[in-house]
């Protein structure tokens, strides 16, 4: 079994894997630890990653990046909307309304999901760990921004399916840096002491995410997340992007924002500036060449004039910090360290605006590129069964609250109950109770659409089936489990019908305010503490555990469950309690027959994928072959070969391969591979006489030394 956690990044996705006793961040084929977020799409094939990332300018159209906010949102959401004119490549509207992806693939329009580009990207990055590993790659965790809703980590969540991945678990890009931060330090507060407050701030190219983290020894608890969903690297490019399309409109009358590949260059070109300026307060030239109607254009920038105009942004900084500070009601003497990650907060402003919040020197002791990807290895390596890891514990939080709805016969027709508080512990489970005569539905959504970063406050409708009322007419006992799993995903995840027993029910109040229990954790997390062996029950402080203590499910005979109701300290009563089925509604996930067509799609794309690179290779192989012949004729063969011979082979080579660009071109590979068959026929004796030579002396050499 492999340990893979990634991290998939707006620009730059990074693995890391549990191997030789540590964690390490792999690199793919370029030798490069970063895999950009991208995906290019040909008439042949796909490229993704790096290979795509070379196609940015010259297959603008069909080569997708910045995608990953498109995640569970419809087309017509405000942030599709904001996006779609910046994009080289085009956005449609899907027939149920979601933002889908347009471009020519294999000679034809095709419009994918987002589901299915972030697909492609985890096939790319599951092929990199499995070079890495050398075995196949199922189980991994992956990191998702913390301020993503339901919507969005479910449409993730299908994505790592149609890649074929087992993902144990979606963890908040805050939560995954602050574990990789806390398990390997030694001296950490024990439980019964004051827990070390530490803050995480992670800006990366889209985003700027915020948590405060409390520690003890063998556990991390997130207090409070907050974020600027959008503030990240890239409004500083854009600041630079805008500077010069303006400069150069004057200076060399060149509309750039009508050219695309003019305007993505800019955009790259920028992109580097800005990190030089990171490290460089002096003047910066900027000098494109051949940049439009074949100009070279020139200009210069610096540190302070930059940071002046990106003040709007840098303005930005500070709100986050303050809200989660407030959130977690800490006091600035109360925070150990404030931890920075994230590219995007090399930039030098930033930093100081980061310090002087807190008024605090920041640390830079995590890897800004990788501490995601090292937590999300981590936090695989802690679920995996086939692993032993120090034992550590994580308590991340709701980020918005979550409320139930339901019809009743009281009230003005409405019942309400907010289930989920602001903050409150995850995972979690916990039941409800509810007293009806017939099957109802539960509508849950966000209480406050204010804050919530999405446009659509509603989670889904979760019907619960197959109830009855009890044979004397009585209303039935119903026991519902409401859920934030690993995930950070809400279900309403199972119900159940508590049959009346004799001599009880004259304290049921019929449809009253429905009793809400703490399950303490929820089923992942127990899962998760017995695969740490050896992790103590009673490490949670808070009132959730020790609930969790008193309404303990038990298991109880087939198709009977002790009451969870009936602990504590009443008597202990034997109940019969029969499992109801629930549907779930309007939930934004995909069909299972859609997803499982997605996944038969994914794999023939990554057979097509193959073939191309099989051909790719045949017919480089001939190329490659053609070039080293030919060195070696006018080198080390040319005692082996007469000059005759020589001339004609050489002619021959030259005749090779100018026929790879021409009618060679575009040959099935069957036909490469005949080819470079039948240039070794007359290249191999040649070798052949060569080694021979060589190997002659050193054999003589060995003879020598025997004798
Ligand atoms: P997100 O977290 O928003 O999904 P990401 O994880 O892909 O995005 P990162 O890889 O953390 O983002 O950061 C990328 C950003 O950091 C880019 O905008 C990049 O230009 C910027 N960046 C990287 N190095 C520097 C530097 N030295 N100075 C300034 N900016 C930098
Ligand atoms: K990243
Ligand atoms: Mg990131």
């Amino acid at each position: 079994m492999s340990v893979v956690g990634i991290d998939v990044g707006f620009q730059n996705c990074y693995i890391a894997v549990a191997r030789s006793g540590g964690i390490e961040t792999i690199a793919n084929e370029y030798s490069d630890r970063c895999t950009p977020a991208c995906v290019s799409l040909t008439s042949k094939n796909r490229m993704i990653g790096n290979a795509a990332k070379s196609q940015v300018i010259t297959n603008f159209k069909n080569t997708v990046h910045g995608f990953k906010k498109f995640h569970g949102r419809a087309f017509d959401d405000p942030l599709v909307q904001v996006e779609k004119p910046k994009l080289p490549y085009s956005l449609h509207k899907l027939p149920n309304g979601n933002t889908g992806i347009k471009v020519r693939y294999l000679d034809a329009d095709k419009v994918f999901t987002v589901e299915q580009i972030t697909g492609m990207l985890l096939t790319k990055l599951k092929e990199t760990s499995e070079s890495a590993l050398k075995k196949p790659v199922v189980d991994c965790v992956i990191s998702v921004p913390s301020f993503f809703t339901d919507a969005e980590r479910r449409s993730v969540f299908d994505a790592t399916q149609i890649a074929g991945l087992n993902c144990l678990r979606l963890i908040n890009d805050t939560t995954a840096v602050a574990l990789a931060y806390g398990i390997y330090k030694q001296d950490l507060p024990t439980p019964e002491e004051r827990p070390r407050n530490v803050v995480f701030v992670d800006m990366g190219h889209s985003s700027f995410q915020v948590s405060i983290t409390a520690f003890n020894k063998g556990k991390l608890k997130v207090l409070a997340t907050a974020f600027d969903l959008y503030l990240g690297g890239r409004n500083f490019d854009e600041a630079l992007v805008d500077y010069f399309c303006e400069e150069f409109k004057i200076k060399y009358k060149l509309n750039v924002r009508d050219n695309p590949r003019a305007l993505l260059r800019l955009h790259q070109e920028c992109e580097k500036l800005k990190k030089l300026m990171s490290a460089n307060s002096s003047d910066l030239p900027l000098n494109i060449e051949c940049f439009m109607n074949d100009i070279d254009v020139s200009s210069r920038m610096n540190r302070g004039h930059f940071e002046e105009m990106c003040a709007q942004y840098l303005m930005r900084v500070e709100m986050p910090l303050k809200s989660a500070l407030e959130q977690s009601k800490l006091s600035r003497d109360d925070i150990y360290a404030v931890e920075i990650v994230g590219g995007a907060t090399r930039i030098p402003a930033i930093k100081e605006r980061i310090a002087k919040f807190f008024c605090k020197d920041i640390s830079t002791t995590l890897n800004a590129d990788e501490a995601v990807a090292r937590g999300c290895a981590l936090q695989c390596a802690i679920l995996s069964p086939a692993f032993k890891v120090r034992e550590f514990s994580i308590t991340d939080v709701v980020p918005f609250p979550i409320t139930l709805r339901w019809k009743s016969p009281t009230e003005d027709g409405l019942g309400e109950c907010e289930v989920f508080s602001k903050n409150h512990a995850a995972p979690f489970s916990k039941v409800i109770t509810f007293h009806k005569k017939e099957p109802f539905d539960l509508e849950a959504f966000y209480s406050s659409p204010q804050d919530l970063p999405y446009p659509d406050h509603r989670i889904g409708c979760f019907s619960v089936q197959n109830v009855v009322a009890q044979p004397d007419g009585d209303s039935s006992k119903v026991k519902v489990k409401v859920r934030v799993n690993v995930h950070g995903i809400f279900s309403v995840s199972s119900a159940s019908l508590i049959e009346k027993q004799k001599g009880e029910g004259e304290d049921m109040q019929i449809d009253s305010e429905p009793m809400v229990q703490n399950e303490g954790r929820s089923e992942d997390q127990t899962k998760m503490q017995v695969d740490q062996e050896g992790q103590s029950q009673g490490d949670q402080q808070n009132e959730e555990n020790t609930l969790s203590k008193l309404f303990q499910i038990q298991e109880g005979a087939p198709g009977e469950k002790q009451d969870p109701a009936a602990g504590g300290s009443k008597p202990k009563v034997k109940v019969k309690s029969i499992d109801l089925p629930i549907m779930a509604n309007n939930i934004r996930q995909l069909d299972s027959d859609v997803l499982n067509n997605f996944v038969d799609y994914e794999r023939q794309m990554i057979i097509q994928d193959k073939l191309v690179k099989e051909l790719n290779d045949a017919k480089n192989a001939v190329e490659e072959y053609v070039y080293d012949l030919r060195d070696k004729l006018c080198g080390v063969y040319e005692k082996y070969i007469t000059e005759e011979d020589s001339n004609r082979l050489t002619l021959m080579l030259e005749d090779t391969e100018n026929w790879l660009y021409e009618d060679g071109e575009d040959q099935p590979k069957q036909v490469y591979e005949e080819k470079l068959d039948a240039l070794k026929r007359l290249g191999q004796p040649i070798q052949d006489r060569h080694r021979e030579h060589e190997d002659r002396p050193r054999a003589f050499e060995e003879l020598g030394k025997k004798l």
